[in-house]
């Protein structure tokens, strides 16, 4: 007597792995962050480039300059084209200034900021980056940091998932004060500046009423299946 192959498990084991990678593909989907705003400075100037927000800087204008970027945090096929470029200024006038940018984070929670940066010897190098629920108040968020003298490859990065009151907040700001400059031409440059964040519905698995589609549409797929064999 021969034994005859199962072909029934065969001809099913192919949809049962499509089934378990869409199920992955959609778990994986839902936990990706998206960029609320991304300024990569390379139409040299301070409006937003992907997304929504806006970026202001107290600096005396003279010093807010573009200089060559970098593609380090770079996002949707940004090139490194142009940095933003900060000087120390005259008398060293812009320690103690700062950049802000107010993005707003409805429908969002898990809330990151990031950028790439680079400083010259006698430029910025005890910057303090804060953050604001109320676009007002400014918050120190960690200690102050140097940058490295040049871009490199690794951003810096803000994680302020812990800061439950940055979600969902139309209202929410983030801001760097320079200060530590000792020369009117001393730089900070700053490239592909990121706030991302999950959606607050789903943060990091899927919603419950996805999942059910979901489901419910593979069980179709499946009865469909089991009435042609
Ligand atoms: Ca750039
Ligand atoms: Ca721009």
């Amino acid at each position: 007597m021969f034994l005859k192959p199962d072909f029934r498990l065969k001809r099913r084991f192919p949809y049962h792995l499509i089934c378990a990678l869409l199920l992955f593909f959609a778990a994986s989907q839902a936990a990706v962050a998206d960029e609320l705003a991304v300024w990569n400075f390379n139409d040299s100037d301070l409006n937003v480039d992907h997304g929504s927000g806006t970026l202001t800087s107290n600096l005396n204008v003279v010093n807010v300059l573009f200089a060559a970027g970098t593609t380090n945090n770079a996002r949707l096929g940004d090139i490194a084209g142009q940095a933003l470029s900060l000087q120390g200024g005259t008398s060293t006038a812009n320690n103690g200034r700062n950049l802000t940018f107010n993005v707003s984070t409805v429908g969002f929670a898990n809330i990151i900021v990031s950028f790439a940066t680079q400083g010259t010897s006698t430029g910025f190098n005890s910057n303090q980056f804060q953050y604001s629920l109320d676009g007002i108040n400014f918050i120190d968020f960690g200690s102050p940091y140097i940058p490295a003298t040049a871009f490199g490859t690794l951003p810096l990065v803000f994680s302020l998932v812990s800061i439950a009151g940055l979600n969902n907040n139309p209202n929410a700001a983030f801001r760097v004060v320079f200060n530590g400059a000792t020369s009117s031409t001393g730089t900070n440059r700053i490239d592909n500046i990121v706030v991302e964040g999950t959606p607050a519905a789903t943060s990091s698995i899927p919603e419950p009423t996805t999942m059910v589609l979901l489901l419910s549409g593979l069980g179709g797929f499946y009865k469909m299946r089991r009435r042609r064999e």
